[in-house]
């Protein structure tokens, strides 16, 4: 069994969104197109509460794409975005949401981002998407989707290590691209056996 992993298609990170991904909606009627070849459709939504400790507005002194020491590591400081239940949070308006058999919302924990759609930052706090993938017998996945080098890269990533055959679609996909941080998900995905297409 394979599934479509459709990461963060939000507004928020379309062009005119708080923390928008040049290209974001370009992606959306490809990837529409993909969700009848497959066995189960999975879309994410970043979904933070006002005050997220990953937003730059909650720090004194900090600007967005700052960088902060968290207990979990690095954090990148962003703009408020996906804030639980504003337009900004909602899927683009065309992004097919009725094939979904589940929608995941992560980043709803003040204190941790959640840039996979498996795990906290912590990369120990899970989702629950291992879980559902396994009892419903799904062994791989393909992942499309916002952005390419953050929560595109980490579920890539952790999919593979957790077993799960894992793909990438560049071509569905859209990065934002911070101080080199394409490359080092490249090499991270390539690293941990991701396949792109
Ligand atoms: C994302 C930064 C912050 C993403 C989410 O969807 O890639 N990036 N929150
Ligand atoms: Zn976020």
């Amino acid at each position: 069994m394979h599934a479509l992993l459709v990461i963060d298609v939000q507004n928020d990170f379309c062009p005119g969104g708080a923390l928008a991904v040049t290209g974001g909606d370009e992606i959306v009627a490809g990837i529409n197109a993909q969700m009848g070849h497959f066995d189960a459709v999975v879309l994410t939504q970043d979904w933070h509460p006002g005050d997220h400790s990953s937003f730059a507005s909650v720090h004194d002194g900090k600007e967005p794409y700052d960088m902060i020491d968290m207990p979990y590591g690095a954090q990148v400081l962003w703009p408020d975005h996906c804030v639980q239940g504003s337009e900004g949070a909602a899927f683009h308006r065309l992004l097919h949401t009725d094939r979904a058999d589940l929608i995941i919302r992560k980043g709803y924990n003040p204190a941790i981002d959640s840039y996979s759609a498996f795990f906290e930052n912590d990369h120990e706090t899970p989702t629950g998407l291992e879980g559902y993938f396994r009892t419903r017998g799904i062994s791989e996945v393909t992942l499309v989707g916002l952005a390419l080098d953050f929560c595109v890269n980490f579920s890539a990533v952790d999919a593979a290590q957790l077993g799960f055959k894992a793909h990438v679609r560049r071509d569905l996909s859209r990065a934002i691209d911070l101080n080199g941080s394409l490359d080092e998900a490249e090499k991270a995905m390539t690293g941990a056996g991701v396949k792109f297409e």
